[in-house]
């Protein structure tokens, strides 16, 4: 299963595995992005291998909800479970606050469980300049177990090149397996965090709409304030404008 920040190449990865072109990627469709799952599969030597490809994270909150739920749907789709999820990031582009927060999106939805099935693949390997470690030693401290299970990979290259660099990121995945004892992340965990993530989106909007209520309040508060004290103001300069008018009115008669 592909997780990842949207424009990862995700797709392009998945098709690179299977070797035939599955999933549309922003080179070869006219939208550039993967809105929903969709899943391929290959016969690679004696297995067959079943990819889900999933819409990427991208930056506002309201996105985010619509991507983990369209991920949970996918994921509950595998009959038992991904037996491995890989996590894709660009290895070209510098690991910001917002790459972070992109890849703990996952760990913070699919627990500490998901360490046990992750592999990090780092994509536009050709155009890094730091090196796979340093890109490893940007990740956020609890990814850092999962050092061993990543990888690699330069999908633009020579066929050769990419063949072999997928056969790798393939036995990195057949390591997994084997670690795991051939077990998948169980789909009955991710129902149960599916139901937990959408409780908790209802409290969200909840909680939002009441701060946006609390902050409407407020500003109508202190904007009554602001104009029972102007009128105060406006009124106090009005009695002085009458008295001095009236001064003015007494002097002139009196003359
Ligand atoms: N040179 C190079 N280009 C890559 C590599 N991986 C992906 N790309 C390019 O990056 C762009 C985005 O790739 P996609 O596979 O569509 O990315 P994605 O993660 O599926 O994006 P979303 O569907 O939006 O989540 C495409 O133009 C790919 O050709 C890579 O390893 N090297
Ligand atoms: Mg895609």
């Amino acid at each position: 299963m592909l997780i990842g920040k949207t424009g990862s190449g995700k797709s392009t990865l998945g098709n690179a595995i299977l070797g035939k072109l599955r999933f549309n990627t922003e080179g070869n469709s006219m939208e550039s992005t993967t809105r929903s799952c969709r899943t391929g599969s290959a016969e690679i030597g004696d297995k067959t291998i079943v990819i889900l490809d999933t819409p990427g994270v991208m930056e506002t909150k309201e996105d985010e909800e619509e991507v983990m739920k369209e991920v949970f749907k996918g994921a509950i789709s595998l009959k038992s479970g991904p037996h491995v999820f890989l996590l894709v990031i660009r290895a070209d582009v510098k690991f910001t606050a917002e790459e972070r927060e992109a890849v703990e999106i996952f760990s913070s939805v699919f627990g500490e469980e998901l360490y046990n099935y992750l592999i990090v693949v780092f994509t536009h390997s050709s155009a890094c300049n730091t090196g796979i470690d340093n890109c490893i030693l940007k990740l956020p401290e609890s990814f850092q177990q999962c050092k061993e299970y990543c990888i690699a990979i330069e999908t633009g290259g020579k066929s050769q090149q990419v063949k072999k660099e997928v056969q790798q990121l393939l036995e990195v995945v057949e390591k997994v397996v084997q670690k795991n004892g051939g077990k998948c992340y169980p789909v009955e965990t991710i129902k149960e965090i599916e139901k937990r993530y959408l409780t908790s989106i209802e409290d969200n909007r909840g909680m939002r709409a009441m701060i946006k209520e609390l902050y409407k309040q407020a500003a109508d508060a202190m904007f009554n304030k602001a104009a029972d004290a102007a009128e105060g103001f406006f009124g106090k300069v009005a009695g002085l404008l009458a008295a001095l008018k009236g001064k003015i009115s007494n002097k002139s008669g009196s003359k």
